[in-house]
């Protein structure tokens, strides 16, 4: 059924606590954790407890959720004093985008300056 956890994901399964991750903020719906491989200072990444494979269909289908997801971005990015110089909130969707994780997630970036176009 969508939105339940799938078996071969690997963020249910840190959503499950399975896999241990740095977690750094945790709501209701979504877990905020330390990227294993980070580009930045600070590279967090917001993540929905629920499983969808990427941004656009948590959108679609749990609006709500997809707000709470940029909600608890800028809320990293303030706890992590990267809000004054600026962050960025990436969702890669799809492959051709770096997409290597089907489960929607937002990068949270910052700590230097970010180049734009950003490649
Ligand atoms: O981003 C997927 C991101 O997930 C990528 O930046 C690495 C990160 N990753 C992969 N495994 C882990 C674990 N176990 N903990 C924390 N972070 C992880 P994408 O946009 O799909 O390329």
């Amino acid at each position: 059924m969508a939105g339940e956890p799938q078996a071969d994901c690997l963020f249910c399964k840190i959503v499950e606590g399975a896999v241990p991750a740095t977690v750094v903020r945790e709501t209701e719906t979504t877990v905020a954790f330390r990227d294993i491989n980070p580009q930045a200072p600070t590279h967090v990444l917001v993540i929905p407890k629920v499983h969808y494979p990427d941004a656009a269909s948590l959108a679609a289908a749990e609006p709500g959720i997809a707000a709470d997801i940029l909600r608890e971005a800028a809320q990293v990015a303030a706890d992590e004093k990267i809000d004054d110089h600026g962050y960025r909130i990436v969702f890669n969707t799809g492959s051709g985008a770096g997409q290597t994780v089907w489960h929607a997630h937002a990068h949270v970036l910052g700590g230097r300056g970010l180049q734009w176009p950003p490649g």
